[in-house]
């Protein structure tokens, strides 16, 4: 068992609640039409995505999937900058002109959010090469959906991290469908993590809407891959509240389902965990909730208030 600090559980709870927050906004302003750009909503994933990036060191990378909200805050990224990259704004990561798809900040370990299935897969066995090449003992954490473990890439790169013992650790986020697709109609093996044996390396399937699994999984998986072992394969079950993004209608799943899903949402068993524990007081949960939602209020402002990109701008940085 991990021990956890008091301070670490804090900064866990804060930033779990700051990515609820950050897309319940989001959602309310793309209704409202200020968001540029297609959104995929992560809500219901928060363990997923936050713990996993909790567990990282100082220096070790990312690359995040296309519903990477979560995994961004998780991983440290500036949610007034974020908000702004949504509402294409100057400020924002990427200029305003990547959205919520392509947040990337590269200088600081941030591969970026990827639009491609899969497509960071490959870029994640290059930057581990790179830190294996240049002993720096940093580990890339990769992030991606169930439906991107049928692409070609994911096999290719597991091929390739195995052999080359690669310091990178792939997390796949198993939220059950891929768009309109459940899982067990996309593959057939029961667990993700069952494909890692392919490739003879360590596969561990956990449950995603549990914080504690998720860090104390991520965290001896990136021990393993920073002892030059080589890369593992994590599967997280969890599920998205929301539709796969704006357009759709839900119609391939049952009211109930959400339901018993929503019953273990990822921040009540937290908040469980914690009251159980006696870890914080009533008084000290409900203020680092409040903290969170001012955080996001004020990052609205922030995107808000900054400038649209200038047109004389609009290819800069665009490279095809
Ligand atoms: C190469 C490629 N193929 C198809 C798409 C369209 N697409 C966007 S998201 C998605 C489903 C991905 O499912 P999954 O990997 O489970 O991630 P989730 O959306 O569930 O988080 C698809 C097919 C794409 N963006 N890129
Ligand atoms: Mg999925």
């Amino acid at each position: 068992m991990i021990e956890l600090s008091e301070e670490l559980l804090l900064r866990m709870y804060y930033k779990m609640n700051q990515a609820r927050f950050f897309e319940e906004k989001l959602e309310e302003l793309e209704e409202k039409g200020q968001v540029h750009g297609t959104v995929h909503l992560a809500m219901g994933q928060e363990a997923a995505g936050v713990m996993a990036c909790l567990a990282l060191e100082e220096g070790d990378l990312v690359s995040l999937s296309h519903r990477g909200h979560a995994q961004a805050i998780g991983f440290g990224l500036d949610v007034n900058l974020m908000m702004a990259e949504c509402l294409g704004k100057e400020t924002g990561y990427c200029k305003g002109k990547g959205g919520s798809m392509h947040i990337a900040d590269v200088e600081n370990g941030n591969l970026g959010a990827n639009g491609v299935v899969g497509g960071g897969f490959g870029l994640s066995c290059g930057a581990a090469l790179t830190q294996k090449y240049q002993k720096t003992g940093k580990v890339v954490l990769c992030f991606a959906g169930d439906g991107a473990t049928d692409t070609g890439s994911f096999h290719e790169s597991l091929n390739l991290a195995s052999i080359w013992k690669l310091p990178v650790v792939f997390f796949i986020e198993n939220n059950q469908y891929g768009m309109s697709n459940p899982v067990e109609n996309h593959m057939n093996v029961e667990n993700i993590s069952d494909r890692s044996e392919a490739y003879n390396i360590p596969g561990l399937t956990i449950d995603g809407n549990d914080f504690l699994d998720v860090y104390n999984t991520v965290t001896k998986a990136l021990r393993y891959a920073r002892a030059g072992k080589g890369p593992v394969l994590i599967e997280a079950k969890t599920y998205r509240f929301s539709g796969h993004s704006k357009s759709d209608k839900q119609l391939y799943r049952e009211e109930q389902e959400v339901k018993e899903w929503r019953k273990k949402d990822p921040l009540l068993k937290m908040k469980e965990y914690l009251r159980e524990n006696r870890i914080f007081t009533e008084k000290q949960i409900q203020k680092m909730e409040n903290e969170a939602i001012i955080s996001i209020e004020q990052a609205v402002e922030f995107a808000k208030k900054s400038p649209s990109p200038q047109l004389d701008t609009i290819l800069a940085d665009v490279y095809a």
